[in-house]
């Protein structure tokens, strides 16, 4: 359940993922992207090997037009084995969720065991992972030795979640991916949350007042 106070309600959204997929590029580039009315500054904390140690966060927000501020907060889990702890903490009481793969061929086992480490942090932090929000990404499909799009279409053909396919650091995939996490995220808390009820938002409206810029 979104955070909620007096005229505000706060998502929060987790880029999950093996190390080095991307996450934390994938936060750059929406901020390079997207205009929603408040957006503010990337915090990242890193250490020097130039990994993510802690988390990124990009915050930014909308008004309803009930007034009521809608505000999400984009965080990076650290993909390193070693960083489980923190991964969890992240986790906890996620909203929606985006899952960094790396399309390189060599990663697929990295990318198969940290899909493992999200269902097992979900159950342990109390999350529903059936019903999570949930949007897979992979990431670098610009490299030579990505696995193909259609060969990963395939092999998550019975998969109920969308899949992206995503060049971050060129900026291709990034907004969509954020755009199909937010109707995602829309359709599981929306109606809890009395968005359209009481506050004069559909779907589109939301979306639309996340990505900005028309
Ligand atoms: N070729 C290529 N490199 C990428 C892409 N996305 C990220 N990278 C690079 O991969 C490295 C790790 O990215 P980063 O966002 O820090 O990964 P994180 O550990 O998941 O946060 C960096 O050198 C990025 O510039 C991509 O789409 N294509
Ligand atoms: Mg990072």
């Amino acid at each position: 359940m979104p955070d909620s106070e007096a005229g505000r309600l706060s998502f929060k959204l987790v880029y999950y993922g093996p190390a080095q997929s991307g996450k934390t590029t994938n936060l750059l580039r929406l901020h390079d992207q997207l205009a929603p009315e408040m957006i503010g500054e990337i915090m990242t904390l890193e250490t020097q090997d130039d990994r993510t140690l802690f988390f990124d966060l990009l915050p930014l927000g909308f008004r309803a037009p009930s007034g009521l501020l809608i505000k999400f907060r984009l965080f990076t889990v650290p993909g390193q084995v070693a960083h489980d702890g923190t991964r969890k903490a992240v986790l906890s009481r996620a909203d929606g969720v985006v899952f960094v793969a790396d399309s390189a061929r060599t990663q697929e086992t990295n990318n198969a065991e940290s899909f493992q480490t999200l269902a097992a942090n979900c159950s342990r932090v109390g999350l529903d992972f059936e019903h999570l929000p949930l949007v897979v990404q992979f990431n670098k499909q610009d490299l030579p030795d990505a696995v193909p799009e259609q060969e990963i279409r395939d092999r998550w053909s019975a998969a109920p979640w969308p899949l992206h396919f995503a060049s971050a650091l060129h900026g291709v995939g990034v907004r969509e991916t954020f755009a199909d996490l937010l109707r995602a995220t829309w359709r599981c808390h929306a109606e809890s949350c009395e968005l359209a009820s009481k506050h004069g938002l559909d779907e589109a409206g939301f979306v639309a007042g996340a990505l900005g810029g028309g």
